[in-house]
């Protein structure tokens, strides 16, 4: 996936040249000799697409809602269950109560499964512990996930994602101590990338999260934020006056927030499994946010409430089928948007000096990789040039 006329940026009889983990050359391969210290890997004239990323999961926490999901089913709605101290916060004693091995054993399992269809980096946020304690502990979790796995794992800081039931109704003593305790210790022990909140009527308001995210900057930590899934709150346009990497979700987003967006450069991650788990029926402004350039991502937002789902490649066809994506945009939005949602630019396509994370697909043409839901065309992945077991 080059810049380039042809669709997708493709190149046929391509050949990759591959030093140091990066990628030192790309294009025809016609022609082109490999020098004698050369080893030449012939891939059978199959796809080789960027390792794919998902900006958007929340794999640590311990449990499962398969109750809250037959309930939904059979009527009761999202913020009623989380208003009966349902929804996050059954997530979040389940995952207090966890030991750390479990944390780590049920993550990386989930991970796996995302692994297995070219991920390549994966973002994973905290906020099923809404303490100190058991936030740090979510968050060392993914770092060590990150260290065990062949796989780069970027890790949020997500403490503002509900308020914790022994704060009963005082929502101003949960933000300070999200704000004079968590936040530092999170930022001194150099345990996320970014920060996120959760900015909806059954969380956070524009106003607090706007607090939240003064002290991330001040600490020197990027911001996203999950906004505008369902209702408008401004969220969005608050998030990208701080510079806000991404916001995500945007079901609701204004055409205010849409031009603020553009102007920060703040990526829009679409959350395709909410919207499908949830039967929602507002779908993100798709075409104005093509029409005013702000940069698309697609991520799984893996959660156990309300998008289970452990598979990209899926979220990538709904978002192509629910959200009116064209294949070629669902692959940008779970590779180079991807990278661009997390901050990243050295890697999401195949460009000299990136990172060598490519993904190697048994198909013919790239618009199959969102097309036949539940196959996994995965053939081989390489991570920093070097072949990852499976
Ligand atoms: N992402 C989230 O963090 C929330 N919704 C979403 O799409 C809450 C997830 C949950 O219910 O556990
Ligand atoms: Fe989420």
């Amino acid at each position: 996936m080059q810049a380039g006329g042809a669709p997708y940026g493709l190149v046929r009889n391509a050949g990759i040249r591959i030093r140091n983990g990066r990628i030192a050359w790309v294009g025809a391969a016609a022609g082109r000799e490999e020098q004698p210290t050369e080893e030449r890997l012939d891939l059978g004239g199959r796809l080789v697409t960027p390792g794919l990323i998902d900006c958007h999961t929340h794999l640590v926490y311990a449990g499962n809602r398969a109750n809250e999901w037959s309930r939904r089913l059979a009527g009761a709605t999202y913020e009623e269950i989380a208003r009966e101290g349902g929804g996050i916060a059954s997530t979040v004693r389940a995952t207090r109560e966890a030991v750390d091995d479990d944390l780590l054993d049920t993550a990386r399992d989930r991970l796996h499964a995302l692994m297995a269809e070219g991920l390549t980096t994966v973002e994973i946020k905290s906020g099923y512990g809404l303490d100190l304690e058991t936030e740090l502990r979510m968050l060392r979790v993914a770092r060590k996930l990150g260290r065990k796995e062949n796989v780069d794992v970027i890790a949020t800081f997500l403490g503002a994602h509900a308020l914790p039931p022994e704060h009963g109704d005082n929502r101003e003593g949960y933000l300070r101590l999200l704000v004079e305790d968590m936040l530092p210790a999170v930022a001194a022990e150099g345990l996320a990338d970014a920060v996120d909140a959760y900015c909806e009527g059954v969380a956070f308001t524009t106003d607090e999260v706007g607090e939240i995210f003064e002290r991330a900057r001040a600490l020197g930590l990027p911001v996203r934020l999950h906004a505008e899934q369902f209702s408008d709150s401004g969220g969005a346009a608050m998030a990208a006056s701080l510079g806000a990497l991404s916001c995500d979700h945007l079901e609701y987003l204004s055409p205010e927030g849409i031009d603020a967006m553009a102007s920060a450069g703040t990526v829009a991650v679409l959350a395709p499994g909410a919207y499908y788990y949830l039967g929602e029926t507002r779908k993100p402004p798709v075409e104005a946010l093509r029409a005013a350039g702000v940069p698309m991502a697609v991520s799984t937002d893996h959660n156990p409430g309300t998008s289970p789902m452990l598979s990209l490649l899926a979220a990538m066809n709904m978002a192509c089928v629910l959200f009116g994506l064209t294949p070629e945009e669902a692959l940008r939005g779970a590779t180079v948007n991807a990278a661009r949602a997390l901050g990243l630019n050295d890697r999401g396509s195949i460009v000299r000096g990136k990172r060598a994370d490519l993904a190697v697909w048994d198909v013919q043409s790239p618009d199959e990789l969102s097309y036949a839901l539940g196959s996994n065309p995965c053939y081989r992945v390489y991570k920093n040039g070097v072949p990852r077991e499976s």
